[in-house]
Formats: C-alpha cells, structure tokens, sequence
C-alpha cells in the first residue's frame, strides 16, 4: 500500500489468519494454528507505507507497545474503551470481483477497474457458512475473485495503560500465554505468604480470598493471629506488589497485568507492620500448613487451599522443621516457589537462601531488563539447603500494585511470583499436574543461552510462560527466531521472526499497489503454514 504521510504514518496492522485447517473449514478469522492443531496463537502484520513502497513486520502477540504518544503514565483510557468487549473477527461480507457489472446484487459498487471489472460487497446471509458462501459465489462464470472482506482489529493486547512498561510480561512470553490460559474459571489458588495485601486496590479487591493474618501483634514474634491479612496499607506494600505480578487484572484499562491475571490470591500475612519486620519459622510453618488446607492449632481451617504457594522470602539459615511443613505441602499437590535471595554484590556471590534452597522447592533468580543476572541475586556455591537457583525471571525495575497505586521495585522477591503465576497458569490449564510435572515443564521450556547462561546464578534459564503452556517460544538462541516470508502478487520478501522481542525484521515489498492483497505464511521448526492475510 501507499500513503502521501511522512514515513510511518500510515502504519496499520492487520489480524492474521494462519489457519489452514480452519481455512478449509471455513473458520475464517480464528487465531493461529500449528499444523498438528495443538497451538492457537495471533500474529500482526504491520506495514509502513514508505516512497519506495510498503515495509512490513510480523508481529507476534508477545510484541512490546510503545509507549502511547502523548500518554502520560498517569492517563488512562476512557472507561468506555475499558469497558468495551473484544471485537468479532469473523467476516461478514464478501468482495466479488466480476467480469462485468452484474445487473443487481451487490451492497456497494466499487469504481470499475480495467476491462470493465467490478467489484462488490456482497453480504454473507446470516447463518451461513462463510467457504461455502464464497465457493458458491466463485462458481458464477461472471466472478473473476471472491475473497472475505476480513476484520481488521488493532493488536488485541490488554487495555491496560502501563502494560507498555511490563518488560518482564514480554520477557517471559505472557501475553502469549493469555491467548491459551488466564486461569478464568479454574480453582487455582495462589498464596501469597507475605506482608498482607491492600484489600482495597483496584486491580487486586476481585481476586483475594480471604486470606488470614499470622502476626497480628505486629511484633517480630508473631505471636497472635487474626483473620485479617491486609489491615494496614503501609505494611503490605511488598506483599501488594507480589500480588499484582500474579494476579493484578487485565482488560481493566487499569494499571498493570497480572502473569495469571483470573487466579484467586489468598493472603496470608506473616510479617509485622513495620518498615524491615521479621518473621520466625514457627510463624512460617503455621502459614504455609493453613494455606495448603492442613489444620494449624487455634486457627479456622482455610476452605480455599492453595495450589501454589509465593514465598518471595527467605534467610541464611535452615529449618527441618519449615522443610517438613514444605514436604508436607508438596505431596499435597501444591507448588512452591521461593526467592533466590537478594544479598550477593559485586564482593560476594550469595549461596541460595532458605526456604529456595530447600528440596523440591523452586528457587528464582532475578533478571535485569537485558536479561542478565541482577547483581544483586543470589548464585553462590553451595546453598542453605541442597538445592541452586532453579529458573530465573524478571526482577529488576518491575512495575506492579503497591498501596494507593503502582510503583517499581526490584529484587528476587518480584521474579519469584512471575513463576508462581506461571505455575498457576499450567495447574489452570491441567488441574491433574503435580508439583514435579510444573518444575519440569517450566525447566524445560526456559529460555538458556549458554553463551552467558553457563553459570549456577541462571538455573535452567529464563522462565517462559508461553512455552510451558505449550505455544511456540524460544528455548535458546538456536530456535529464537524462525523465517517468515511475505509474498504479495507483486513482490515478495523473507525475513525472520524473533519469537524473544515478538517482531520480524523489516521486510521490503517493493511498491504494491493500493488495496493489494498480501498473503503471509510462516514456517516453525521446519513445517511450513499455509496462512493468508488481507491488508486494507
Ligand atoms: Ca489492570
Ligand atoms: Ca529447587
């Protein structure tokens, strides 16, 4: 296509449909799927209309936005658009392009194109089927071309206002995975075993359970407990940022998504209210039985066990005690997830805290926004228990929920519950997994480079939610991007799909003339789809 704009001006993106079986089928307008049907997964072509023609790139749904123009973080949408439901994709009209001008038919004429073509918008009736419709309409000896007048929607991504500013979301492939699983409509419930959570926050009063409160003297003893986890908002501010990063709701024209945004949290408080308070064993082996549904003394049983459990905690210290109560869990059926620890430096390299370095739980490491090892996260020799770093996430300068609205911080205590939502996401996705299946399918879908990954700090490598789910994601540098080719009737180009940042190399079309057709097909691992895409 063609525009009179300054370069990138007439940039558009078109809904792709790489859908051959759909396609046969006549399911015109679905999401992308792999040959062997086991993966559905959206792409967007975006073009920019340029002097010497059209420049294009293939989007997948793990693109990054820019941030909006003009946007100022503090702006949101209006609640109207918030509100607004996703649009229908599937074409209702069909374009005809006849030999001739027919008598009557169409809706809408077109100017005739040379040697008296024509082409109209031909409505589909309701009810029908939209290939048949359209094979039907191909059999008229006068129709020259019948294609579908396809939808064009902007790339679906959540409303949410700061979802520009997620870089972990994109790192980890999350948005992705939400095409396949939110946890909407599942009984997956992740425990955020920490300093309480803001009941009152937006983005987090529709997924808390109610959760309970092991320290509520507010004393470093944690001697007495109440049933309120999320009382003070100064206190909970570290566990309200958790929580966001699990479960924080998207579509809400609000703020920040959640890796597992329709997971239920349950809070359960074990820290005082006070800047640095400190919790005790005894307290966190109480809190870990009653979030898993195991009967505490002097406390009501908890009728909404866990299925993960967040410890974005830990010490230099081990506790047989705390690991029992962590064994006993496990073979519950509950995944936990724990921080590596935060305490290495450019001096100290920092074994793996307890409880992350107990058995059969898994440690997180954090990563910065180039994906190498925060400095600050804990990779050093031995550990406080017999277990290193399992995975690493994002953990430096993550946006999330705090008290009054979202902020920024960093540490392994923020890349623990990117795997916990992770975790959460698989359980929703097949309730029957165990706590062995999730560590092994978020291991062996992790992005490792053994270029700079080769050290104990990385674990199996960086968390990839969309391919523990089983969609197509890189699992180091070898299959991170896979080769694309456009072909339009004009002009044709290939390139490569970055399946880490979610976006093609620019493809040159050539000049194509206005209103072209493009037809797109991508290649993964080797098998080749049939795809097509209509650009407006
Ligand atoms: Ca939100
Ligand atoms: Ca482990």
């Amino acid at each position: 296509m063609r525009c009179a704009e300054p370069p990138n001006a007439c940039a558009v993106r078109a809904r792709l449909t790489y859908d051959t079986t759909a396609l046969e089928a006549g399911a015109l307008g679905a999401p992308l799927t792999f040959t062997d049907g086991s993966v559905r997964l959206p792409g967007w072509l975006e073009l920019d209309a340029q002097d010497d023609g059209t420049v294009a790139r293939l989007l997948t749904a793990n693109h990054r936005p820019e941030a909006p123009a003009g946007l100022s973080p503090a702006q949101a949408p209006p609640a109207e658009l918030a509100a607004a439901p996703a649009p229908d994709l599937t074409p209702t009209e069909a374009l005809v392009t006849y030999r001739r001008s027919p008598a009557s038919g169409g809706l809408m004429t077109s100017a005739a194109g040379p040697g008296g073509e024509e082409t109209r918008l031909v409505e589909v009736p309701a009810g029908a089927d939209l290939a048949a419709f359209l094979e039907r309409l191909a059999d008229d000896p006068d129709v020259l071309h019948v294609e579908p007048n396809f939808r064009v929607s902007l790339a679906p991504l959540p409303s949410d206002p700061r979802l520009h500013d997620q870089w972990g979301a994109f790192a980890v492939g999350a948005p992705a995975a939400w095409h396949t699983e939110t946890g909407a409509g599942s009984a997956v419930v992740v425990a955020i075993v920490d300093s309480g959570v803001d009941p009152t926050h937006p983005e987090l009063a529709g997924r808390l359970l109610p959760g309970y409160d092991f320290c509520a003297d507010d004393t470093s003893d944690c001697r007495a407990s109440d049933p309120d986890p999320g009382a003070y908002a100064f206190g909970n501010w570290h566990g309200t940022h958790v929580a966001g990063i699990v479960a924080a709701s998207a579509g809400d024209g609000m703020g920040v998504v959640g890796v597992a945004p329709d997971v239920r949290l349950l809070p359960v408080k074990v820290f005082p209210d006070a800047p640095r308070g400190t919790t005790t064993v005894a307290t966190l082996v109480a809190a870990v039985r009653w979030a898993a549904g195991l009967p505490v003394a002097g406390v009501p049983d908890n009728p909404n066990p866990a299925r993960v459990i967040n410890l974005s905690l830990g010490g230099e210290f081990q506790s047989r005690l705390l690991e029992q109560a962590l064994a006993e869990v496990r073979a519950r059926g509950v995944v936990v997830v724990a921080a590596a620890g935060n305490a290495a430096s450019a001096e100290r390299a920092a074994p793996v805290e307890f409880p992350a370095a107990a058995p059969g739980v898994i440690a997180v490491g954090a990563l910065d926004p180039d994906l190498t090892l925060s400095p600050f996260s804990n990779h050093g020799a031995g550990a406080w228990g017999p277990d290193g770093v399992d995975l690493v996430a994002p953990g430096r300068h993550v946006i999330s929920t705090v008290p009054f609205g979202w902020a920024s911080l960093s540490g392994t205590s923020m890349a623990t519950p990117f795997v916990s939502g992770a975790a959460a996401l698989l359980l929703a996705q097949e309730p029957s997994r165990t706590p062995d299946d999730v560590e092994r399918l978020l291991k062996a879908s992790a992005y490792y480079d053994p270029a700079y990954m080769d050290r104990s700090g990385y674990g199996a490598g960086l968390l990839r939610v969309d391919g523990a789910l089983g969609l197509p994601a890189p699992t180091g540098p070898a299959d991170r991007t896979v080769p694309v080719q456009l072909i339009s009737p004009d002009a044709s180009a290939a390139g490569e799909l970055d399946l880490l940042t979610g976006t093609s190399t620019l493809l040159h079309l050539g000049a194509v003339e206005p209103a072209t057709p493009l037809l797109a097909t991508l290649q993964w691992r080797g098998v080749t789809l049939g795809a097509q895409a209509v650009v407006p």
